[in-house]
């Protein structure tokens, strides 16, 4: 965007920077898998990368390459790398900085497979790892080793909504020279810029909030440093973990809206959180926004918005959760996250299920633990809906 000045709305709709030949107003799908050098010169000089020029899409594109830019620049980051989906960004972060005898220190609350990767697959090659609470930074500390490599934290974290102090792990991880990873999937750009807090790369699951119709799986990573970016969309590239010009041309039409839908969103999550926290038949609730929330102090300085992703429990414990899950009209019985519509799910048995049952139990992922993300319809009816299955129990 020529001014850098831009709020996040204007940013959200041109930011990327692709000007298209032809004046399009939206960038061109370029379905194409290669791309013809103007000469021979021109083809090695672009594998030397002494010249600029596209090569091959799963090295870079040009739709992919505006979305990259886009959310780079609402990041505040040097540069964008999109990946295929969500867990091809994590698996690239791990690759990037981990190797045999190399040690990382996450949070016990990730996204369920951002772990089970980790346990199942990484351990093979001899990477070593610890889980703590990264709410509370002292517990981090007391993991770092001499072979930590990595820092990896989710703020709000996925299902508990714990929220982990940025400017304090940073610091923590840079006092140790060790890079911090940041998942921001639960907020997006648009509520929290965790480069702007210290974080050294930011993660996104852009099948969530960024894309938000439920129509694409997508992942993107931010790097803050020239070198971390070089280094990543190497990885990347190797992996063969890219993204897809059509999916990319979806999510950057998805991304020009998340400021609109994450406002309503949120003005919904609200509502149905104070209805949730007097309900009778609700043990407790976890939501940013509410007093209740232990980092909700937290919350109000580092971010913008206290979202639309909430977990509860339903006096009664799992068998009670599942009767409600089993009831409700209006939202959706389905995993992931962040769409226009209100999804409901049960963590310990879906997206979390992979972790053993003492693992869940120690990150706060309880047997009777529901996750709500909450949609754009009328809160009016999703609360109505969320009465009714309640009552059902
Ligand atoms: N990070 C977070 C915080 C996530 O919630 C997810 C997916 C991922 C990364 C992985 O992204 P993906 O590869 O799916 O694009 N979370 C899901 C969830 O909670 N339900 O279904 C998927």
């Amino acid at each position: 965007m020529k001014n850098k000045n831009s709020g996040v709305n204007s940013k959200l709709i041109h930011s990327g920077g692709f000007e298209d030949l032809l004046g399009s107003a939206t960038t061109p799908i370029y379905q194409t898998s290669t791309f013809k050098f103007k000469n021979a010169d021109h083809g090695a000089a672009c594998f030397t990368g002494k010249e600029d020029g596209y090569i091959y899409t799963r090295i870079g594109n040009p739709t992919i390459e505006e979305l990259e830019n886009a959310v780079a620049d609402l990041e505040g980051g040097f540069g964008g790398i999109a990946t295929s989906s969500g867990m091809g960004a994590i698996t690239t972060v791990y690759m990037a900085f981990l190797g045999q005898g190399a040690h990382m220190v996450s949070h016990n609350a990730v996204y369920g497979p951002a772990r089970g990767v980790m346990e199942s697959l990484f351990s093979k090659f001899g990477v070593e790892y610890d889980y703590v609470d990264t709410t509370d930074i002292e517990n981090v500390r007391r993991a770092i080793k001499p072979n930590t490599r990595l820092i990896y934290t989710e703020t709000p974290a996925n299902p508990t909504i714990g929220i982990t102090d940025l400017k304090a792990l940073a610091k923590l991880a840079h006092d140790h020279k060790i890079p911090l990873c940041v998942d921001n999937t639960f907020c997006s750009p648009y509520l929290q810029t965790p480069l702007d807090l210290g974080a050294d790369i930011v993660l996104h699951s852009m099948t969530k909030f960024i894309n938000g119709h439920a129509d694409i799986v997508a992942g993107m990573l931010v790097a803050k440093s020239e070198d971390h970016y070089k280094l990543l969309r190497g990885i990347m590239a190797n992996m063969g973990c890219n993204m897809d010009p059509h999916q990319a041309f979806m999510t950057r039409r998805g991304l020009k809206t998340l400021g609109i839908r994450i406002d309503r969103a949120q003005e919904n999550a609200k509502k149905v959180a104070v209805f949730l926290e007097a309900h009778p038949k609700v043990e407790w609730i976890r939501y940013p926004g509410l007093k209740s929330h232990p980092q909700y102090e937290l919350a109000q300085t580092q971010m913008k918005g206290p979202g639309a992703m909430l977990s509860f429990e339903v006096k009664g414990g799992f068998e009670a959760g599942k009767v409600m899950m089993d009831s409700v009209e209006l939202a959706l019985l389905a995993v992931s996250l962040g769409g226009i519509e209100t999804l409901i799910q049960h963590p310990a048995s879906m997206t979390h299920s992979k972790i053993s049952r003492e693992a869940k139990i120690k990150a706060g992922i309880t047997d009777g633990l529901v996750r709500l993300s909450v949609g754009i319809e009328d809160a009016e009816d999703i609360i109505q809906d969320l009465d009714q299955a309640l009552q059902k129990v």
